[in-house]
């Protein structure tokens, strides 16, 4: 099937075009995406999605937390199903490419095997996720955890993001949450595809064109609140501060060096100080820990060293230390026939590829633990990713939809 892909249809240009018509819901002023869950931006893009998605002659259908499907039915079987996208949020001020192009790929893909090859065998959806960042509120993969059973309702009742709104309003103010719509609990996934950017730089240096991921990695997220003292910033001797950002500061060189020591990814995102102003020392920080590994083993004997050596300087500096985990997926390994069936194809294809652990994690990460799953990435210019100058050149998005054309078709055709 490789070398009749009809290169005239010009795959590039049009997942290029879509990729820029989807950056439109959200666009920032300096080019990036801010697309957070229960937005506005976020509900305009998945009822524009959901239009392009009936415009492919997909049948489509929105669930109880906002996940997009669009269904093209099996000539034989109807059940299982072959689900193939990813996620339509994004971080603040991210890329183009995160998420969307996993999305824009999988509908184009089955576009493409509709019009050349009329309805598969077995029943494809392609699904746009309602969230993966966590950028918005304290949890992350919503979508894929509420198609799997990770998350029902109960979690999230009591949960606000930054501003105090709650997420069972946000929820409701876009017409989800209130059972309108189908479960989101899914039973009939016989497996999960998704072609991703690589965020990261492995493919651009060693010139290859797709990565096969083998694992993903495992992640911890936490919040870390230092209870000092705020006083005046010019009345108040060295010796008799406790100033939060100073000691803050000293955890957050520590943790991070020692994760450098370890070849672990260790990342402080979001620092908030109080009360924030320049002459008052500041009588509580509360800052982010976002700690990764593909080895859990290793990701637990980090992770309590931290939190012993946290308790130690709560003692020595007589304040308060506390430390929330929010967030916690395991490493998780890729499907061994899917991954095989993907090299299988790149050598087809005449694709470069390489085997690659995710450092990201991935809806995949969510469905890896529920369903056989693949995960696939094209290069990213200079690895940026979360950035406005997340960027992939046109022709490696054309070879990734490509490849995933034909990977659905051997699936589904
Ligand atoms: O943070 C991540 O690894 C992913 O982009 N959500
Ligand atoms: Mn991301
Ligand atoms: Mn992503």
């Amino acid at each position: 099937m490789a070398n009749n892909l009809h290169s005239s249809f010009q795959l590039g240009e049009k997942v290029e075009r879509m990729i820029e018509w989807l950056s439109s819901f959200g666009k920032t002023e300096n080019g990036g995406v801010t697309r957070l869950l229960y937005s506005e931006p976020w509900l305009l893009a998945q009822e524009a999605l959901r239009k392009k998605m009936d415009q492919c002659g997909l049948c489509t259908y929105f669930d109880d937390v906002g996940n997009l499907f669009g269904r093209a039915e099996g000539t034989e079987s109807s059940s299982p199903i072959i689900l193939t996208g990813s996620h339509i949020d994004t971080v603040i001020d991210g890329g183009k490419y995160d998420g969307s192009y996993g999305i824009i790929s999988s509908l184009l893909a089955v576009e493409y095997l509709l019009n050349h090859y009329g309805f598969p065998k077995k029943t494809i959806e392609v699904v746009s996720l309602c969230e993966e960042e966590g950028s918005r509120f304290p949890i992350t993969y919503w979508g894929s955890g509420a198609i799997t059973g990770k998350y029902t309702f109960e979690q999230i009742q009591e949960m606000t993001d930054s501003q105090g709104i709650s997420f069972v309003k946000a929820m409701e103010d876009c017409g989800f949450g209130m059972g309108k719509f189908p479960s989101p609990l899914k039973k009939d996934i016989q497996c999960f595809v998704e072609l991703h950017i690589e965020q990261g730089r492995i493919l651009e240096r060693k010139g290859k064109t797709l990565g096969i991921v083998s694992h993903i990695s495992g992640q911890r997220r936490y919040n870390v609140t230092v209870v000092g003292e705020s006083n005046h910033a010019g009345t108040t001797p060295m010796i008799y501060r406790k100033d939060a950002v100073s000691i803050a500061s000293e955890l957050i060189t520590l943790i991070t060096n020692k994760a450098r020591a370890r070849d672990l990814m260790a990342t402080v995102g979001k620092v908030i100080a109080k009360p924030n102003v320049p002459n008052v020392i500041a009588g509580e920080v509360m800052f982010t820990l976002d700690v990764r590994h593909h080895n859990e083993e290793f990701l637990d004997d980090f992770c309590s060293e931290i939190l012993q050596y946290l308790k130690i300087i709560s003692k020595q500096n007589e304040v308060g230390i506390s430390v929330e985990e929010w967030m916690r997926v395991k490493p998780v390994t890729m499907d061994f026939y899917l991954t095989k069936l993907s090299a299988e194809i790149a050598e087809n294809q005449n694709l470069s590829y390489e085997f690659l652990v995710s450092g990201a994690g991935h809806d995949s990460q969510v469905f890896g633990t529920y369903c056989p799953t693949a995960l696939f990435f094209v290069p990213s210019c200079k690895g940026i990713s979360h950035s406005p100058k997340e960027f992939t050149d046109k022709l490696y998005l054309e070879n990734g939809l490509k490849f995933l054309i034909e990977y659905l078709y051997r699936l589904a055709y």
